[in-house]
């Protein structure tokens, strides 16, 4: 079968993907040689998506309150419930919360609803809790949401300057565009600022570990720094208002706030004062912050008091997350925006998207921003919510609260692929929705890049797509405007309305693709208008403010009170979010497989937290329980844990439990990388291991799961004294084949069999265990007749953790190269091993594995 051109539905790169059906209902997947984004590279998540589309548990009919419906029941019911409560309690008692991974159509559609013929702007999406600082702190330095630059910039750029982002677990495709960029050219320097050190610092020249919090003091004196040097530019100040009171403001901010030391906080305001081309990145260490935008303003009064933007090798760039960021922010798809960039608020701009439409009801005021509108659905404003594409339950701040507010609402809404998401679970009416694989439409990326998504493979059972969703219950609701049959129609529609901005002075003009043919367009930069295709923005000193000029924002940098620890959050290599779509790949699970915090030894010592034990965090939200991993890459005080487990997956390990619902005052962004909490050791009695071919149905304190080759593993603990082999009974519902008990050191493992299948294992000891997982994870599929040992035979090394999961290579394997002198680079390790040489995600832990040996190497 003929490959499918289409894009990765994750991360922000926006990588062009070749998709080809199996023929049995797979894909097999090859990164698209000729998109600009990747040119043919994927990372580890991108090269796994064809491991993603089985149908298998899928949502596959519309569901009212848990019983299969047909999609005209589950229609009218939505149409009705949503015109009751807008005819007795106004168009602002209804809500759609929506996401930054709908495709533009979706989204369009969506926002035109909501903001035209609802009447309201009660629409939020999870880019409230992403993007929303850096959209907010656009607009007020440049009078519009833009991002100026390239990603060619960062190629072309002396110096880049990572703040805030891990690009290497999170933009990996564009991290090794980077890296390649500088081995042509070793002068291009990398900085990596970020409270911790991340796999990204691995590859960096410096690395400051700053303060966590403290970019707006570091932006400050760098500003005074050009100042002081004399390094703003005469050409460009003409261009930029508020240099003065920006730099007033800055003036307050102390080296020491910093936290870093002296010289290395010189050496950083030297190179980026001398380095006329630099880029400087930024991401969620910025953007989620009680003073993301301010942040945000920073970063860019820095930018602007020295000219670099709009040319080659310059600028600030907000690396998006998620693969249609861009996108929504686009239709407008944020509570307080109107369509292509113009403003809710500017009576003009209402008037021609409302002529536009053809609308009768345009909102005139902004809606409710994603925490509020979560607090309006729990006291009752809301009473009706529809959820689509997003998982809120568990990425919301004070998601507990938010979860039982979903649950009390009179009307909810879900449109999913799965039945089970935590969020789904809460859904009145669930409705079916195509996943990535079998639908159309566009994404655009962080360079505002519009590609494509392709079908490669055909809709399963009943699922519809979620711009047929929403428009069939626009009209069902008597609206006029939503007959399109194709997503083309819809596209062709929203560029036509950028073209009627354009003509108001929107940035966001692609209206020389109202006409472009949709089946064959390839990847294109907006803007594409008669007056500008593709390109950068403001080199020459034009912005969208009402006098023309860019502003520079004063900051009074602050960072959160100290508390006993501020816990950090973020991502992991090789998981997207809450797992639906990456935790279905076994070879995703082998990096780490288990919710875990981060913690200095310090800390360790202190609270008496052991290596691999539980440890409890609890804020005035929630607790959550997670694996001890004591690490001196972050600092004392600040421990990180990841964002990835759910209620499906790690019940006790729903990190935004514990997330207050604490917002920047400008953008509404929730601060998600700082809350006050409080850490003890969990006194568990037990700990498990347990391998299954069949899911295991679980009640004790902490578990978690994860799917593996032939089956799932669980790591388990208790805190109730349990018999074991009662245990082991209830958990199988069978008795065990054969048992190894050793009651004076209380361990005791049980092997489960159908003939000679191992159908499953658990082990059981009073300490986390201590056996090898990829050892006893491969036993499902290759049988091990001494699985109770727990250790591999003589003739079976254990390769250890996995490091490299395209190749399946093990730390124990890598370590073993490095000390033999077999692997003295990481070249060399690919050369031995094949680690590293895939997708590139783990070349990062290679090359800090070699930094651990390379003393030694150096000695011997
Ligand atoms: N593997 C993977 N990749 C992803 C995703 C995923 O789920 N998995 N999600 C995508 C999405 S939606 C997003 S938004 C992006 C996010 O991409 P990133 O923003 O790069 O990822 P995070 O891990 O959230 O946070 C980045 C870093 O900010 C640091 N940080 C915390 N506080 C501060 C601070 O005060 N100052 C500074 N300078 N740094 C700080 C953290 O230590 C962390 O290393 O990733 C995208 N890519
Ligand atoms: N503490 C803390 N919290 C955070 C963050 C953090 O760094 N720290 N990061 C925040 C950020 S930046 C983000 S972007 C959010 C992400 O948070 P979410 O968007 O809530 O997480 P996802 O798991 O991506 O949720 C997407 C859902 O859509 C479903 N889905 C998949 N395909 C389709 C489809 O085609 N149609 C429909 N209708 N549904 C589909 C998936 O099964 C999944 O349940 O989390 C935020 N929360
Ligand atoms: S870097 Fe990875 S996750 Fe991001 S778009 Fe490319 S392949 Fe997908
Ligand atoms: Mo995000």
């Amino acid at each position: 079968m003929n490959p499918v051109r289409t894009t990765c539905p994750y991360c922000g790169v926006g990588c062009g993907v070749l998709a080809t059906p199996d023929g049995q209902g797979g894909l097999t997947i090859k990164g698209d040689p000729v998109h600009p984004a990747n040119r043919g590279r994927l990372c580890v998540k991108g090269a796994a998506l064809g491991e993603t589309v089985s149908t298998q548990g899928r949502l596959l009919t519309p569901r009212i309150h848990g019983t299969d419906a047909p999609w005209t029941q589950a229609l009218d019911l939505i149409a009705d419930r949503f015109t009751d409560a807008i005819a007795q309690h106004g168009a602002d008692s209804v809500a759609l919360y929506v996401s930054g991974q709908l495709l533009t159509e979706d989204y369009y559609v969506a926002n035109k609803l909501m903001k035209g013929f609802i009447g309201s702007a009660n629409i939020d999406t999870n880019s409230r809790l992403c993007m929303a600082s850096s959209v907010a702190g656009h607009r007020r330095a440049f009078g519009t949401d833009t991002v100026p630059g390239l990603y060619e910039d960062l190629e072309l750029a002396d110096l880049v300057v990572l703040t805030g982002s891990n690009l290497a677990w999170c933009h990996p495709v564009l991290h090794q565009r980077l890296l390649a960029a500088r081995a042509a050219r070793p002068q291009m320097k990398i900085v990596v600022i970020d409270p911790r050190r991340t796999a990204t610092c691995e590859d960096a020249d410096l690395h400051l570990p700053l303060a966590p919090g403290a970019d707006g003091h570091l932006f400050n004196l760098l500003l005074c720094h050009l100042h002081d040097t004399a390094r703003t530019s005469a050409t460009f100040l003409p261009h930029v208002t508020g240099l003065d009171a920006a730099l007033t403001a800055a003036r307050a901010s102390r080296p020491e706030d910093t936290g870093l030391a002296p010289d290395l906080l010189q050496q950083f305001l030297d190179l980026w004062a001398a380095t006329d081309k630099t880029v400087t990145v930024y991401s969620q260490g910025i953007n989620q912050s009680d003073s993301g935008t301010d942040k945000v303003n920073a970063i860019l009064n820095c930018h602007l008091a020295t000219g670099r933007i709009g040319r080659p090798g310059t600028g600030p760039f907000s690396v998006t997350g998620q693969p249609n960021a861009m996108g929504g922010r686009e239709v407008g798809g944020l509570a307080n925006m109107l369509a292509c960039h113009l403003e809710l608020e500017n009576p003009a701009h209402r008037a021609a998207v409302g002529a536009f439409w053809n609308a009768p009801r345009m909102a005139t005021s902004p809606g409710l921003k994603a925490v509020d509108m979560f607090r309006a659905v729990e006291d009752g404003r809301i009473k009706a919510l529809w959820i689509i594409h997003t998982n809120p339950a568990v990425t919301m701040p004070e998601a507990d609260r938010v979860a039982r507010a979903i649950a009390n609402c009179d009307f909810t809404v879900v449109s999913e692929t799965w039945p089970d998401t935590d969020t789904a679970r809460l859904a009145k009416v669930l409705l079916p929705s195509t996943a990535w694989g079998e639908k159309d439409g566009t994404v655009t990326n962080s360079e505002r890049l519009i590609s494509r998504q392709r079908a490669a493979l055909p809709p399963p059972g009943e699922a519809r797509p979620d711009w047929w969703q929403l428009a069939q219950v626009a009209r069902r609701m008597g609206f006029t405007g939503f007959d399109w049959t194709t997503p083309t129609q819809i596209f062709a529609e929203h560029a036509a309305l950028s073209g009627v901005a354009g003509a108001l002075g929107s940035d966001f003009d692609i209206s020389d693709l109202a006409t472009a043919d949709y089946e064959t367009l390839t990847p294109t930069l907006w803007p594409q208008n008669h007056r500008q295709k593709g390109g950068r923005f403001f080199a020459t000193g034009r912005f969208h403010t009402p006098s023309g000029r860019a502003r520079m924002i004063p900051v009074s940098a602050r960072v959160a009170d100290s508390a006993p620890f501020r816990l950090n959050t973020g991502r992991i290599r090789d998981q997207w979010h809450t797992m639906t779509r990456t935790g279905l790949a076994p070879r995703l699970n082998q990096h780490l497989a288990e919710p875990f915090l981060e913690i200095h030894p310090e800390d360790a010592l202190r609270l008496g937290l052991a290596p691999a034990s539980l440890a409890e965090v609890t804020s005035e939200n929630g607790t959550a329980i997670l694996r001890t991993l004591i690490t001196p890459k972050v600092q004392p005080g600040h421990p990180f844990a990841p964002i990835h487990w759910t209620g499906e997956t790690a019940p006790s390990g729903r990190i935004d439990a514990l997330i207050p619902g604490l917002t920047d005052p400008v953008s509404g962004q929730p601060a998600s990388k700082s809350a006050a909490v409080a850490i003890r050791p969990f006194r568990a009695d037990w700990f498990g291991y347990a391998i299954s071919a069949a899911p295991l149905h679980l009640t004790c304190a902490y578990w978690a799961k994860a799917s593996i080759e032939g089956g799932q593993q669980y790591e388990l603990a208790g805190t109730a004294a349990e018999d074991p082999r009662a245990l082991a009974e209830t958990l199988f519902g069978a008795a065990p084949t054969s048992e190894l008990r050793d009651p004076s050191r209380g361990i005791a493992r049980f092997a489960f069999t159908l003939g000679a299948r191992l159908t499953g294992a658990l082990f059981i000891a009073p300490q986390p265990i201590p056996l090898s997982r990829s050892h006893l994870r491969a036993a499902l599929t290759q049988p091990d007749p001494a699985i109770l040992a727990g250790q591999p035979g003589a003739d079976r090394p254990d390769p250890g953790p996995t490091v490299c999961a395209c190749l399946n290579v093990g730390l124990n394997q890598i370590r073993a190269a490095i000390a033999t002198g077999e692997a003295t680079s990481v070249a060399a390790i690919g050369t031995a091993l094949g680690a590293g040489t895939n997708c590139g995600s783990c070349r990062p832990e290679l090359a800090a594995l070699l930094a651990q040996h390379q003393p030694r190497i150096a000695a011997e």
